[in-house]
């Protein structure tokens, strides 16, 4: 008697039709690029590329995504680096640089239902002069161009299209736009703005009845599971169209389970993408590991299934766009949330989180204070088409520390009378639904983890997975595999394509560079052969410390070679080339020439020849940058080819 006296009687929430129901849910998403994220996943040896694959796209699987959204590739630097465009001059047209393409083919190859969603971060810089608005009709041109190109040269639907990603917007522009996608035949193409903030399009949308007509969502950044009552007002379909950026640990996993449900619960958002996807790019370039999943070992094969996938299975294996959410969603009173979502017939899905604010913080923005009850008892009333089911199946994961369970199947739960009771523990989530389906067979254990190989080489000889050579991570510039008819010992290089400063994103540095290998490495030697096809120089590098939007900042050793009267040779400890550690002149012809160029680094000596001669040979020298990957790279916006790459331990 006394036990059942101190049980603090239930709340109970009542999930019914009767009423109607809520919005339209638009499915989960995973953003490849925004930028360069996907960078090392093409490179994987099967079978663990497919397995990977399996474990995003394949419905009923792992994360069983319902959105893949990908950047329009701009030729800068968009976060952990820079993805080709398809055009990178006027009249350059190619829908086969890159890797999204072959993204979102294998996606739809698992799920042909997967929704695509096309963005750009940066624009190659003909498009516009420093941003894309100036002749709104040539961008939305080229922008139509990369869908037309999905199309006819992949056969892939784009269902949505963005505007800037985080930049301004142009309201022309994004008429004119609408204009172009319905004059090609692309009607059916959605347009999401602006993927900024709530306000200013709001505003817009609500004063401009002509924009109001062709902006069909409005897509917001991190809103931290909140919109704003102007939004709603404009009776749009909101989304938090990138959202999470989270270390993919436990905590992430919860940041992420948190915000699928509240971006619905507050914030009434029916999709949400997560940046990103995956994290297969180098592990110290920026927001490592702020994937669903990591794969950034092709090497080895290793990869890791992150908590992630599995909070995203508890809502995609169990709905697909197009179900509805039910009213009577919101917060549990203890803390944490439920959502529940229909097929429209007696199908029903209901999610439920208790994530604590310790341990489900994201990246940003600031998540305020709230408690979350130990045990919370919770007592859910089924009504209207749901009030016959007699029992939900029942799927938990338990978030937190190193006692975290993934999407385990339970024993159903018995719905009486339209009723069921349930504890809701802290840091767990649980699926109840009338959806059946056996647990998924994973894979086993992927390779071990293991460092970049040394010795390492590449002569770019192909076949090649991509347009661009295996591993290497372009920062600034585009470096594509590239054949020369007319030569015989080098007819298969690698050449740096941008002659012209993007229409940026960020800070790309002054100089193009392409990292690779192992951001611990330290004595090395890094060798090349190059050739500087009309002018500037190039370098072979090693020990470059960063990457991503902070690469003019980079340090390491850097041994150029340079068309200048002067000094047609230099070392340096920056790629800015602010701090020369030797320079000379060497009788050489640089342009047109190929040269052999190698870098040699060991504690605090370094020392460089060009074509087998030593140039220098520096000891006890005072390096800001004790280890970092290889480099290749060119001084400014020229085309340099590349044969012969190699990096070994230095003897
Ligand atoms: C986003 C970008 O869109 C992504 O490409 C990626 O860089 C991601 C990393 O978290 O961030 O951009 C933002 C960068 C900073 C803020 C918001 C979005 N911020 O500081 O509020």
């Amino acid at each position: 008697i006394l036990a059942v006296l101190s049980t603090p009687a239930a709340s109970v929430y009542t999930l019914t039709d009767s009423g109607g129901l809520g919005a339209r849910f638009d499915g989960v998403g995973g953003l490849s690029g925004g930028g360069a994220t996907s960078r090392l996943l093409v490179s994987y040896p099967e079978p663990y590329r497919s397995q990977i694959l399996d474990y995003l796209f394949k419905p009923n699987f792992g994360a069983a995504l319902q959105i893949l959204k990908v950047e329009i590739g701009g030729d800068a630097q968009s976060t952990d680096g820079s993805e080709p465009s398809h055009m990178h001059s006027a009249a350059d047209r190619n829908y086969t640089r890159g890797y999204e393409w072959w993204l979102m083919r294998e996606a739809k190859k698992r799920n042909p239902a997967v929704r695509l969603y096309a963005l750009p971060w940066a624009f190659p810089g003909w498009v516009g002069g420093g941003e894309p608005y100036p002749n709104p009709g040539l961008t939305a041109a080229y922008v139509t161009s990369w869908i037309l190109g999905a199309k006819t040269v992949h056969n892939l639907t784009i269902d949505y299209v963005g505007i800037w990603n985080e930049k301004e917007y142009d309201v022309t522009y994004i008429k004119t736009l609408r204009k172009t996608l319905d004059d090609s035949g692309l009607g059916h193409v959605r347009i999401v703005a602006a993927d900024g903030h709530w306000l200013r399009i709001s505003e817009d949308i609500l004063a401009d009845p002509e924009l109001a007509k062709v902006v069909d969502i409005i897509g917001a950044h991190y809103p931290g599971t909140n919109s704003i009552p102007m939004a709603r007002q404009t009776g749009k379909t909101l989304w938090a169209s990138e959202d999470y950026s989270t270390f993919n640990d436990p905590t992430g996993a919860s940041c992420w389970a948190r915000i699928l449900n509240q971006n619905y619960v507050n914030g009434h958002m029916t999709s949400t993408i997560a940046w990103n996807l995956i994290a297969s790019y180098y592990d110290n370039l920026p927001y490592h590991r702020d994937g669903l999943m990591t794969a950034n070992q092709p090497w080895s094969g290793h990869y890791e299934v992150s908590d992630p996938i599995w909070a995203t299975a508890h809502t995609t294996h169990f709905t697909s766009p197009g179900w509805q959410y039910l009213k009577g969603v919101g917060h549990l009173d203890g803390g944490g949330s439920y959502v529940a979502l229909t097929d429209g017939k007696e199908g029903l899905t209901i999610v439920i989180e208790a994530m604590t604010h310790q341990y489900s913080q994201c990246v940003r923005p600031l998540l305020p204070p709230y408690e979350v009850k130990p045990g919370q008892a919770a007592t859910f009333q089924l009504g209207g088409a749901f009030e016959n089911i007699t029992r939900l199946h029942v799927w938990y994961s338990k978030l937190i520390g190193d006692r975290t369970v993934h999407f385990q199947s339970q024993d159903d739960k018995i719905v009486s009378g339209g009723k069921f009771s349930m504890e809701v523990a802290e840091n767990c989530l649980y699926t109840l639904t009338t959806v059946k389906e056996a647990p998924p067979k994973i894979y086993p254990k992927s390779p071990a983890s293991a460092p970049f190989p040394l010795p390492y080489k590449d002569k770019f000889d192909g076949p090649a997975d991509s347009s661009e050579a295996p591993y290497f991570a372009d920062q600034t510039g585009v470096f594509e595999l590239y054949v020369n008819e007319s030569s015989s010992d080098h007819s298969h290089t690698l050449r740096q394509n941008i002659t012209e400063r993007p229409i940026v994103w960020c800070n790309d540095a002054d100089s193009t560079i392409s990292v690779i290998g192992d951001y611990n490495w330290s004595n090395v030697t890094v060798s090349c052969d190059l050739m500087v096809e009309s002018g500037g120089g190039a370098f072979v590098a090693a020990r470059v410390d960063r990457g991503g939007c902070g690469v003019s900042q980079a340090r390491g050793v850097f041994f150029w070679l340079l068309e200048d009267d002067a000094n047609n040779w230099a070392v340096s400890s920056d790629i800015d080339r602010n701090d020369i550690l030797g320079q000379g002149k060497v009788n050489a012809t640089i342009v047109g020439q190929w040269h052999k160029l190698s870098i040699f680094a060991k504690g605090d000596s370094i020392a460089g020849s060009l074509n087998g001669k030593v140039l220098f040979d520096i000891t006890d020298v005072e390096l800001p940058s004790k280890k970092g990957f290889a480099a290749i790279g060119t001084l400014g916006l020229q085309k340099v080819q590349f044969d012969n790459f190699s990096v070994d331990k230095a003897k």
